[in-house]
């Protein structure tokens, strides 16, 4: 059998994923459905319950396959009590539970000091800021989504090292938990799981699980972050690339041997997770589709074609702000946060959608021009040309924005990265693929991309660029 299903759980959408091997890669989209925060007495969750019961359905519509993998979002996290019932619905990261966490944790610890541990830039949602705002007294176990998941579907606990990375928890270096660092925050070592690599064998679902869905197979871990499985599906061939996984979130960086753990970098606020086989993505967040995302959701009845045709009209940089302001981080009216932005730069703020829409575009594009340029210096890592995976891959408009702000070809595609790098990966342990360069290989030759050279307007951008800072 050369049937495999992904589970891929993004903040925006989950789906579920079958790829058969047997002649290329040929997938099929068995199920998606939407995801996102759920507000609930002041606090914002996830709805997991929903999110499983939407696998489930997922599972049965792909039928029998060899193996099963689950990748979602990273940092966030159920906890078990000591029977591995579920304390709690699991918290959204954009929840404000976390304000002032990372500070306090700076001024006792020292942000230098974390920095040297884990090489995990600081966002204020990493697991380690949670874990330390949450009640932590009946918990025996805290699994992070997909191993939450994993767990309900085998019964089987681990954690999955991509992942584990993204908490803040994780020795950069051995790639084991950081206990010297887990005890002096004064977090309970036993909460976190032996870890497991990608591709290993987690356990055979659950007879009921099983009865459910009709069939049985058994799950296997694969890089279960979901941005560790889309930089595995890069169709990159050689060192030369930078990426940018641009979803909810821009995820833009280099993959690299090694960890690169210097002051510039932490000042930067430039990551090291942990990447399919040792290898580390450098990289840093930038803030992503989900400043449209919430702008569309600002306007009910918008559609997504429309608004991207009309800001292609629109007045080159009228209006450009830095997406990474946090202000944008929490959900909520976005173009009123934009339009403060803009008024804050001494900038006239769009006054259409479309104009929003241009906005968005070409900061984000911004963006990424900083994090690859970034990436590159920090690193001292060549580029030739940037990968822009994920659901931003189909936004004509940005991939051309983002080549011409970064100066470089961008390569677009695919937009379904995350899920073929999980597949891959199963694929790469049932022996049907040899290694990360011909998972690589596969994508490139199976795929549809689509390069965008960069129109050579550097002056331009580098001016826009210079009224982020
Ligand atoms: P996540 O995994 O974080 O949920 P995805 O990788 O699925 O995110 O990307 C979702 C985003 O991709 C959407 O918010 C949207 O902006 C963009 N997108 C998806 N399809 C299209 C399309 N046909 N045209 C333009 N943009 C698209
Ligand atoms: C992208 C992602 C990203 C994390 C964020 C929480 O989906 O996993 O890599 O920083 O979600």
């Amino acid at each position: 059998m050369s049937r495999f299903a992904a589970v891929d759980l993004g903040a925006s959408s989950g789906r579920v994923l079958v790829a058969d091997l047997s002649e290329g890669l040929a997938t099929t989209e068995v199920h998606r459905f939407p995801n996102g925060p759920v507000r609930l007495a002041g606090r914002l969750h996830w709805d997991i319950l929903g999110l499983y019961r939407e696998i489930l359905t997922g599972l049965r519509a792909a039928g029998p396959v060899t193996s099963i993998g689950v990748d979602s979002w990273a940092v966030d996290y159920g906890l078990l009590d000591e029977t591995g019932a579920l304390l709690g619905n699991p918290v959204h990261y954009r929840d404000d539970r976390t304000r002032g966490v990372a500070e306090q944790v700076a001024a006792t610890v020292g942000a230098e000091a974390l920095y040297e541990v884990s090489g995990l830039q600081v966002l204020p949602f990493n697991t380690v800021y949670q874990l330390l705002a949450d009640r932590l007294d009946d918990a025996a176990t805290m699994l992070l989504v997909p191993d939450l998941i994993a767990y309900w579907l085998t019964g089987e606990i681990g954690a999955e090292v991509t992942n584990a990375s993204t908490t803040g928890l994780l020795d950069v270096r051995t790639r084991s938990w950081a206990v010297p660092l887990i005890d002096r925050l004064g977090l309970p070592a036993g909460l976190f799981p032996r870890l497991r690599q990608p591709g290993e064998a987690i356990g055979g679902l659950r007879r009921d699980v099983a009865g459910e869905i009709g069939f049985s197979a058994p799950v296997r871990a694969v890089a279960s972050h979901d941005t560790a499985s889309a930089v595995a599906a890069v169709p990159a061939a050689g060192s030369a690339f930078a990426y940018i996984s641009c979803g909810t979130w821009s995820l833009a960086g280099v993959e690299l041997p090694a960890p690169v753990l210097t002051e510039a970098g932490r000042a930067a606020n430039f990551t090291n997770e942990a990447g399919i086989d040792g290898t580390v993505r450098y990289l840093r967040n930038v803030m992503g589709l989900w400043l449209l995302q919430e702008c569309l959701r600002a306007w009910p009845g918008s559609s997504l074609g429309d608004l991207l045709a009309a800001a292609a009209r629109e007045r080159p940089f009228a209006a450009v702000v830095d997406p990474d302001v946090p202000a944008f981080l929490p959900p909520g009216d976005m173009p009123a946060r934009i339009a403060a932005e803009c008024r804050r730069t001494g900038q006239r703020p769009p006054s259409t959608p479309a104009g929003f829409v241009r906005c968005v575009l070409e900061s984000l594009a911004l963006g990424h021009r900083r994090a690859v340029r970034q990436a590159m210096e920090l690193s001292g890592r060549e580029v030739e040309v940037v990968h822009l995976v994920g659901g931003g891959s189909r936004n004509e408009l940005l991939c051309r924005f983002t080549a011409d702000a970064c100066g470089l070809p961008v390569v677009a595609g695919p937009a379904e990265a995350t899920a073929l790098g999980n597949v891959l990966t199963q694929a790469r342990a049932a022996g049907l693929v040899a290694d990360l360069g011909a998972m690589r290989d596969l994508v490139a030759s199976t795929q549809e991309l689509r390069r965008y050279e960069p129109s050579g307007d550097t002056a331009a951008w580098a001016e826009a660029a210079a009224r982020l800072t």
